[in-house]
């Protein structure tokens, strides 16, 4: 893991004094947040999944370690604590280096730093003084939550001898994830750098895929790419789906042949400083689409288009998914898919046959990222800065018997990433080849 944070220091310390900010303005008296991180996840026997931190704790601080907890504090002169894995001589020769607490005030800005061990003796102490508890119950580490439901409950316990449990507890998410809504400069610089490499990788894949080929070789190409260049690599386990595996919308097997005739569809993204890529692309095995792929192909296009080109400042996911349900529903009603009004389909919902997820998502260091969708029961008004995914799909299954006989089977999701700007929009991966004439030249050999 990195002995420094991505960023220079100052970066973390501006969004930390940020949301001090925010959390002395909902608050009166005392406040602290708790941030832990991601736990370690056994892969199987006594191997573990790489490890990957947790999205709030890395945007506040920039450190990657397993066993840490950030807590911030509005009173006092050290507002950032952070706890961490002690240095460790013989554990360092197993599993590498450590910032240890040193590391984590000289190179992370903590005001203080205490082993991760002494968590149990600390904790007491920062809670007690609060009257506000910001910790997300129900995130992302159960055994955190109980934890902290036993602190609360052994400061009650006190309660003669004068201690206090924060009476309020609240969700530092209505902080952080909306600050991490908004993406600053760098944090844009970081997604280019991942959708670099993302493009990379799905024009090699377009560009070598050969019928008789398997799924798993294009998979292999992803990774190549995703790493090469200084990615992570994945940001989210890569979809390769060749033929009637399209229609399983999150199919990952890649195990299959992948046949003449078919398409192939893949959505895998780059992960750049945590950063990461979401985009699908669906090309022709063969090079070239049959007659009845483009006509799919082509609507599934002209909806991810009109999608792209109303989004502005304003506008609503909400919105846009709307209009892509529409324009997909009137060509589903022109394929010979549905019959009847598009109107009363929309109503009725019974083009999710064919189209049965959302149109878009949040998209930043996590690929489906934080922050609501809704203010107020209201859709969300876009704002420059957000970045989220279009991605309308055309899943026609293999044993969709409403559907025509030479439709079954095919699968179709084009998905680009978005960001928001003052003027309307940038699509971040415009350059991966979208069009029919775009994807066929990229096909060719
Ligand atoms: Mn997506």
């Amino acid at each position: 893991m990195p002995l420094t944070p991505a960023f220079e220091a100052s970066v973390y310390k501006t969004r930390r004094d940020e949301v001090l900010r925010r959390m002395r303005e909902m608050t009166s008296g005392p406040a602290i947040a708790i941030f832990p991180a991601m736990p370690v996840a056994t892969r199987n026997s006594d191997v573990e999944h790489p490890y990957r931190a947790h999205s709030d704790l890395y945007w506040l601080t920039g450190f990657e370690e397993p066993e840490a907890v950030a807590v911030l504090s509005t009173q006092g002169d050290k507002p950032f604590t952070l706890f961490v894995r002690p240095r460790d001589k013989e554990k360092e020769i197993w599993t590498g280096r450590r910032a240890g607490t040193e590391g984590a005030v000289k190179n992370f800005g903590a005001d203080q730093a205490f082993e991760i061990g002494k968590l149990g003796d600390e904790l007491p102490r920062l809670v007690g003084s609060a009257r506000t508890l910001f910790y997300r119950v129900g995130g992302d580490d159960p055994e955190f939550d109980s934890r902290v439901a036993k602190l609360l409950h052994a400061l009650r316990a006190r309660a003669r001898a004068g201690v206090n449990a924060p009476p309020r507890i609240e969700d530092p998410g209505q902080i952080v994830h909306e600050l991490r809504l908004r993406k600053e400069p760098r944090e844009l610089d970081a997604l280019r750098k991942a959708v670099q490499l993302t493009r990379k990788g799905h024009l090699a894949c377009m560009k070598a895929c050969r019928p008789g080929m398997h799924e798993y070789d294009l998979h292999a190409l992803l990774e190549r790419d995703f790493r090469e260049g200084g990615g992570r690599g994945w940001g989210y386990y890569p979809i390769v789906a060749a033929g009637e595996n399209a229609t399983v919308l999150h199919y990952n097997d890649n195990c299959m042949p992948i046949r003449d005739g078919d398409l192939v569809l893949i959505d895998a993204g780059a992960e750049y400083d945590l950063y990461t890529g979401d985009v699908t692309r669906t090309f022709p095995a063969s090079g070239r689409f049959s007659a009845v792929q483009r006509a799919c192909y082509q609507l599934v296009l002209d909806a991810a288009d009109a999608c792209i080109a109303a989004t502005r400042p304003g506008e609503t996911i909400e919105g846009l998914h709307e209009k892509a349900v529409r324009i997909l529903t009137e060509g589903m009603v022109k394929l010979g898919l549905l019959k009847g009004e598009a109107d009363q389909l929309i109503k009725e919902n019974t083009f999710r046959r064919y189209y049965m997820h959302r149109t878009s998502h949040w998209l930043g260091l996590d690929v489906h990222d934080v922050g609501s969708y809704s203010i107020d029961g209201k859709p969300r008004p876009l704002e420059a800065g957000m970045v989220f995914t279009i991605e309308p799909g055309l899943y026609i299954a293999s044993d969709e018997e409403n559907a025509p006989k030479e439709l079954r089977g095919i699968g179709i999701r084009i998905e680009d990433d978005i960001l928001v700007t003052n003027s309307g929009h940038e699509n971040l991966t415009v350059s991966i080849p979208r069009s029919v004439k775009d994807v066929e030249a990229a096909c060719t050999r």
